[in-house]
């Protein structure tokens, strides 16, 4: 058993067993009451999950493990010479629940880069596809070409006993999260730079590696692609993405089944396609209004004609947050940072000061605020990253940390198969006598 595991493994006992008293002191106790708005809105508010690794206060933001967005830049370690926070040290945090040294780090990257060998099938199934296909179809077709290296699928036919389960689980979720990097990369270049594809590193980190061979070799973008992978890796347990890795999960599918599932989720434009969106939008805008440098009157009228046409702002809104992203102010830091004359990242603040005010007057969008998916995509252009369409395939890398270490955790704690109640409109109304 490798050491990461083997830590891991030291976990498992004191988490069943804190669980196994605390429901048999307090399970039968009310989370409160389920109204019937909630079963037809989305199951808003509705506590129904538990996902360990991280939680999302309306206010504040997400805390990992209990830390927040610059508490984890402050504290996580970083890549010689730089400075934001290396996505190794947030997978170890929210898999271990304990902050990580520089050692912890090492291991992980070292790890990841003895397991991201692909398997020739995998480019060949991609290349099957027309470059045309959107890159997050491509990307849900190379994580299915790589299912024929699951673990478990292989050890649950062999036949194993349940308390093995989480260590075939294990396996498959760290080759998956090593291998994601080199088969985006592959779509990126195939997709975009006439398949010409470029060797991975396996010296540098795993984001460091990923902005490599992506063609992106600068140690700015690389520093972006750190940040990029830690804050986006994770929201709790009832977004789209998180939510449908966990429940495909729950059917003892195999982490590549349950990641691909989640990434289908990831690629609709209310979820994670919206980094894509925002920049098209954005783009759209600028080209209508025939100016790089628009004002916030030209801006406010581009987005009263976006409500009027009966579309969202893209990047703005939340099902869950009521103030402005965290992950959006660490992204915009950057750029303050980096890119403080950058045109395109002018143009993204006035929208930020522009948009909130519109949608609030609206009296009906319960949060005007820009989310995560507001800034990426401003940042990636800078760097010359303008094929807007990969963007989500970036997002779905780094959503993969989040998801798969709660796969681990659900196979660790033997959670059940997900099956929640329904009812129909017509039992709803005769209980209420309607
Ligand atoms: N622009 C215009 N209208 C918006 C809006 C926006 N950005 N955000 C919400 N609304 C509208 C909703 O469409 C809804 O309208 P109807 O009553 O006509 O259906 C109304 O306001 C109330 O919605 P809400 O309760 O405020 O928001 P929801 O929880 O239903 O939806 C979200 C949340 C994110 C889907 C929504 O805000 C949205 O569509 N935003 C734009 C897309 C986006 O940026 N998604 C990315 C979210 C982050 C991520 O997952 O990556």
């Amino acid at each position: 058993m490798d050491r990461i595991k083997e830590h891991f493994s030291t976990k498992i006992a004191p988490a069943q067993a804190e669980i196994k008293a605390f429901l048999a002191k307090h399970g039968e106790e009310s989370l409160g009451e389920i109204t019937v708005a909630q079963v037809y809105q989305g199951m808003r508010g509705m506590t129904a999950l538990i996902c360990e690794t991280s939680k999302l206060d309306s206010q504040e933001g997400i805390r990992f493990r209990g830390y927040s967005i610059p508490e984890l830049q402050a504290k996580l370690p970083k890549y010689p010479g730089g400075s934001e926070p290396l996505p190794e040290g947030l997978f170890h945090l929210i898999l271990m629940n304990e902050m990580p040294d520089d050692d912890d780090v090492r291991r992980l990257s070292n790890s990841w880069a003895r397991r991201a060998i692909v398997p020739q099938h995998v480019f060949k199934a991609i290349d099957a596809l027309p470059l045309t296909a959107h890159p997050m179809t491509q990307f849900v077709v190379g994580i299915m070409a790589l299912r024929t290296e699951t673990e478990f699928g292989k050890a649950y036919a062999r036949g194993i006993s349940k308390s093995e389960y989480w260590e075939y689980t294990y396996e498959d979720a760290m080759n998956l999260i090593a291998r994601l990097p080199r088969v985006a990369a592959y779509i990126y270049r195939r997709t975009y730079k006439n398949s010409d594809h470029i060797e991975p590193d396996p010296k540098l980190d795993w984001a460091g590696n990923f902005a490599h061979m992506l063609g992106y070799d600068n140690e700015e973008f690389r520093e972006l692609m750190r940040l990029y992978m830690t804050i986006h890796s994770d929201h709790e347990g009832g977004n789209v993405s998180a939510h449908a890795v966990h429940l495909v999960g729950s059917a003892l599918s195999d982490a590549y089944q349950s990641f691909a599932a989640g990434m289908n989720g990831l690629a609709g434009p209310l979820h994670g396609l919206a980094n894509q969106e925002v920049i098209k939008w954005t783009l759209e805008m600028l080209e209508e209004l025939g100016t790089q440098e628009p004002s916030k009157d030209q801006i406010a009228q581009y987005v009263h004609q976006t409500l009027a046409n009966g579309k969202v702002v893209p990047g703005f809104g939340h099902a869950v947050l009521r103030k402005t992203d965290p992950r959006y102010m660490a992204q915009r830091e950057f750029a303050q940072k980096h890119m403080p004359e950058d045109p395109l990242f002018k143009v993204v603040s006035n929208i930020f000061e522009v948009v909130p005010g519109i949608l609030e007057a609206t009296g009906k969008v319960k949060n005007p605020y820009p989310n995560v998916d507001a800034h990426s995509g401003q940042l990636l252009m800078h760097y010359g990253m303008v094929e807007y369409d990969f963007f989500t395939v970036l997002f779905g890398v780094s959503r993969s940390l989040g998801v798969l270490a709660n796969l681990i955790w659900d196979r660790a704690l033997a959670m059940p198969i997900e099956r929640p109640d329904s009812t129909t409109t017509l039992l709803l109304k005769q209980k209420f006598n309607a």
